[in-house]
């Protein structure tokens, strides 16, 4: 293994800017329309206002192989997609035996989180939350608060990223603005 030399980068909790990220990624509507369980509601955005930024990841580059820890920040931009809340794509690890800890760094979300034997769990994200996504789970991060919900995220650098799974099937619980609050339902698209 090379000898990488130590490194510290400075994070913005409110903006999850990194001072030196060795990539920046931003998803937007376009990018995951169909992901939304109102597919039309994605599309009536898209016409109209435009394609608007769902998130931004800012992380640090190492080179994949056992024992190096990536990390990254995510910052998902506030609003709702046919009363959906803002989301990642979200993804098993390709590695599914890999796991990974998320860390609340400002605003309020949701780890949204299911295992291909069925088993759901969704939990509350705040400032200060550590979270801990087990091996098998896939998971998926939801804004349900009023401003940038932003969050640092470790994993294993052989974990690898399957999106192909959610892409296809889905998650079972959605997250969505009841009355003004978040309300956890069950997918209607999922089968
Ligand atoms: C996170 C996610 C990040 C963006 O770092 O990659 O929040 O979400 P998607 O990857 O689902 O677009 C992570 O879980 N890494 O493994
Ligand atoms: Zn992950």
């Amino acid at each position: 293994m090379p000898l990488i030399a130590p490194f510290v980068t400075e994070v913005d909790f409110s903006t999850g800017v990194m001072s030196a990220p060795g990539y920046v990624l931003q998803r937007r509507l376009s990018d995951m329309a169909a992901m939304y369980a109102d597919e039309a509601a994605a599309s009536r955005i898209l016409a109209g206002e435009g394609d608007r930024l769902i998130y931004e990841v800012q992380g640090v580059e190492l080179p994949v192989e056992e024992g190096q820890i990536p990390h990254c920040t995510t910052r998902i931009t506030p609003g709702q997609v046919g009363g959906e809340y803002h989301m990642t794509k979200g993804h098993y690890h390709a590695r599914r035996e890999q796991g990974e800890v998320y860390f609340g760094l400002s605003g309020r979300g949701y780890l949204v989180m299911q295992t291909e034997s069925g088993e759901t769990d969704v939990r509350e994200m705040v400032a200060g939350s550590a979270a801990y996504v087990p091996p098998y789970w896939a998971h998926r991060t939801v804004n349900a608060g009023n401003g940038d919900f932003v969050f640092f995220s470790v994993w294993e650098a052989r974990a690898g990223h399957d999106y192909g799974t959610i892409e296809r099937d889905g998650f079972r619980k959605l997250v969505v603005m009841r009355d003004g609050q978040p309300a956890v339902v069950d997918n209607p698209k999922y089968d």
